[in-house]
């Protein structure tokens, strides 16, 4: 695998319209479709996706996606080729669960080469019904792109609104 820094590209707008070769979902551990970016994913790319992700829950996956953790499924109707299902921890003021949302991307990231891709559309992954503060989350979601080794040319954060899109850039800059 031949590895350099992927461009991140920051982008304000819906991640459904995305047409990277991977669009990352924003999941829970049942893998059976929610609310937020998972409702949107699951609405747009058509009933393949919750075929997928009925299989993976069937075999490898009988007691759902760990937090943290990604797995790939088709990505039915949508541009993208494939959707990669990530779960994210449920922010605490009590516990730091920073090491599980890194783990999002880090580990998103790594099916992503497994499947070849080139370019990979996140979104804000926690920081919705999950409550992770948006300057926090975004910093981790920049910090992690940038020390993980990927062949993946392109990432883009797609962010649903200008709160985050500002956040977004004041972790890059
Ligand atoms: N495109 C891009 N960003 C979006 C979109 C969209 N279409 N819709 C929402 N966002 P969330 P979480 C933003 O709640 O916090 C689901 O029920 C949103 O403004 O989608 O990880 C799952 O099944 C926020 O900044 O994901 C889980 O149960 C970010 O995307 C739970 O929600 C993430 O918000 C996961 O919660």
């Amino acid at each position: 695998m031949s590895t350099t820094q992927p461009a991140i590209v920051l982008v304000r707008g819906d991640i459904t319209d995305q047409d990277t070769d991977v669009i990352v979902n924003a999941a829970n551990s049942s893998l059976l479709g929610g609310g937020g970016v998972d409702g949107a994913i699951h609405r747009r790319g058509g009933p393949a996706i919750l075929e997928d992700c009925r299989k993976l829950r069937a075999g490898h996956y009988g007691r759902g996606l760990p937090t943290g953790q990604a797995v790939a499924t088709t990505a039915g109707e949508l541009a993208a080729r494939w959707v990669v299902h990530t779960v994210g921890p449920v922010h605490s003021r009590e516990e730091d669960r920073s090491a599980l949302l890194t783990s999002c991307y880090r580990e998103s990231l790594r099916v992503a080469d497994e499947l070849g891709a080139r370019s990979v559309a996140f979104p804000a992954i926690s920081t919705g019904i999950y409550g992770w503060p948006i300057a926090d989350g975004a910093r981790i979601a920049v910090e992690t792109v940038r020390a993980t080794r990927t062949a993946v040319e392109e990432v883009r954060f797609v962010l649903f609104d200008a709160a985050a899109y500002a956040a977004f850039q004041t972790a890059l800059a």
